[in-house]
């Protein structure tokens, strides 16, 4: 509760008066800070309908600290003109005094003052009148004095040029007597304790209404960054599809997981140092299942499994390289290629969402490096009409329902698609990801058994996020320049509304 004492006083001259009183006269009157009756009056407003307050703004005339001191010591141009004797000054002494810079050109524009520049010693200042009139100073001191109204505008403007006079904009509130007035005020109590109800006190008091409205508490706590609000969205989605989480906690890969298991050949542009970033230290990998790398070399090389392969010449030394992984498909051959290790193959629906790499030209939607999220589906007889449905599906939950499919090219799928969504806000279709089915020269090499397929398709984390939370430089959601306020302050996420 604000000042009782000045709610009550407040009340008083609301009730003493017919017309209005206004908040700014009250705290001159009693000679409070402003914000001191303002609290009354925030106070009184929620008690209900006891006053009736509007807020409103007036503008009134205030001397700048120099203005002040012009009042009392006189312009700077009166200043120079009585700092000169009946000899004269030197004009070097003149400017010497810390009125004579501003003050001289204003005295002999008034012809207060002239300089006589022939004289012996150099040019001297000597005063043209015997008195002046400084209008400045009187002007100033009838504003100070609270008649500002007989000080035209223009001339207040004037000395508004010259900082002598600032416009004061002062917000304050005009309060009338409300329809449910009274200066008598009872305590409204915040809440109802079990003392009141054993009593039956409660019946003799009131009691504050409820704010419906009002806000928890700010937790002063770790808050969650928006991608990682919406990476558990998605994979609350895949899990419900029944999809299983990969490990995807290595980013570094070697280029054999990255691009060789996965039928990408040796001198594809997307392998060399333009697109992918590559590791000096450790440099190389080692550690391969010789035999299946045998059938990754014979497949790139010769062809095989149905497959006329790249006929080049594969090199183990290319393969060995090691990488920031480019995409998290990396992580699904490793994954494939257990299952097909594990002898009986079981139909599997695996999903990833983690950091990628790409050595790539930034942009304002672009980094690099991004999130991507990737689903797997293994099963015997997959179509890509199963692909269709489970797009459809999946985007389904992202509230997305109007999907296109657009034939497209990946090294490792085929047939592949982009996927697209109607964007009703851009009136436009919108790429939302990408598809496709893995090549046969990807998956028999691994020991899928025939007549298994695996489905695919990824999208990136990011822009769903940027979408979702409003934000439109990438840089607002991720790297060294980010709000943290704006991490505090996004709210949870929805992906289905
Ligand atoms: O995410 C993308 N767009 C997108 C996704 C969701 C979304 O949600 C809306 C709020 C509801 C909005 C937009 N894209 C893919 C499309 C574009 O943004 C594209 O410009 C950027 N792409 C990234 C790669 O760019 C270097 C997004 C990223 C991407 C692209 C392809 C894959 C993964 C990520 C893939 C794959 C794949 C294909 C076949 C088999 C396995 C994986």
């Amino acid at each position: 509760m604000a000042d009782t004492g000045v709610v009550e006083i407040l009340l008083k001259r609301i009730e003493a008066v017919d017309g209005g009183v206004d908040s700014q006269d009250v705290a001159t009157a009693l000679s409070v800070d402003h914000q001191v009756v303002v609290g009354a009056v925030k106070s009184l407003q929620s008690l209900g309908d006891i006053i009736s307050a509007e807020q409103r703004s007036s503008k009134h005339w205030e001397l700048t600290g120099e203005g002040q001191e012009t009042a009392e010591k006189g312009s700077h141009e009166a200043r120079v003109f009585n700092s000169i004797p009946d000899e004269g000054l030197a004009q070097s002494e003149l400017m010497k005094l810390p009125s004579g810079k501003v003050g001289f050109s204003k005295a002999m524009s008034n012809k207060w003052i002239r300089v006589d520049k022939g004289h012996e010693g150099g040019p001297r200042v000597f005063r043209m009148v015997e008195k002046i009139d400084d209008s400045v100073q009187d002007k100033l001191v009838q504003i100070q004095k609270g008649i500002a109204d007989e000080v035209d505008e223009k001339e207040k403007n004037e000395l508004k040029k010259r900082k002598l006079l600032t416009e004061v904009t002062v917000k304050s509130y005009w309060m009338t007597k409300g329809p449910s007035f009274s200066t008598t005020i009872t305590k409204q109590e915040a809440e109802l304790t079990p003392e009141m109800i054993t009593s039956g006190s409660w019946k003799q008091k009131s009691f504050k209404p409820y704010n419906f409205e009002a806000l928890g508490v700010a937790l002063d706590c770790g808050h969650l960054h928006p991608l990682m609000k919406v990476r558990t969205q998605f994979r609350q989605i895949f899990l419900e599809m029944g999809f299983t989480e990969m490990p995807t906690n290595n980013f570094i890969e070697s280029s054999f997981w990255n691009f060789d298991s996965l039928f990408q050949p040796q001198q594809h542009p997307a392998r060399d140092q333009h697109d992918t970033f590559f590791l000096s230290d450790p440099a190389i990998s080692r550690d391969f299942p010789l035999e299946y790398l045998e059938k990754v070399k014979k497949v790139h090389s010769e062809g095989g499994f149905g497959s006329q392969g790249y006929k080049y010449d594969w090199k183990i030394e290319e393969a060995q390289k090691n990488i920031l992984r480019t995409h998290t498909t990396a992580v699904s051959a490793r994954m494939l290629y257990k299952l097909a290790q594990q002898g009986k193959f079981t139909p599997v629906k695996y999903f990833s969402i983690d950091r990628v790499f790409r050595n790539e030209t930034l942009d304002a939607t672009h980094l690099a490096e991004f999130h991507q999220i990737e689903g797997v589906v293994a099963d015997y007889g997959l179509t890509l009409g199963d692909l269709m449905g489970i797009l459809h599906q999946f985007f389904t939950k992202l509230g997305i329902t109007k999907l296109r499919f657009k034939p497209a090219f990946n090294p490792y799928t085929e047939p592949s698609m982009e996927i697209f969504s109607y964007h009703e806000g851009l009136k436009k279709w919108v790429e939302v990801g990408n598809s496709g089915v893995f090549r046969p020269e990807m998956l028999l090499p691994m020991g899928i058994p025939e007549g298994v397929s695996v489905i695919a398709w990824g999208l990136s984390l990011e822009r769903p996020t940027m979408i979702k939370y409003g934000i439109n430089n990438i840089r607002e959601l991720v790297g060294h320049k980010v709000n943290l306020q704006m991490v505090y302050d996004s709210p949870i996420c929805r992906l289905d509304s």
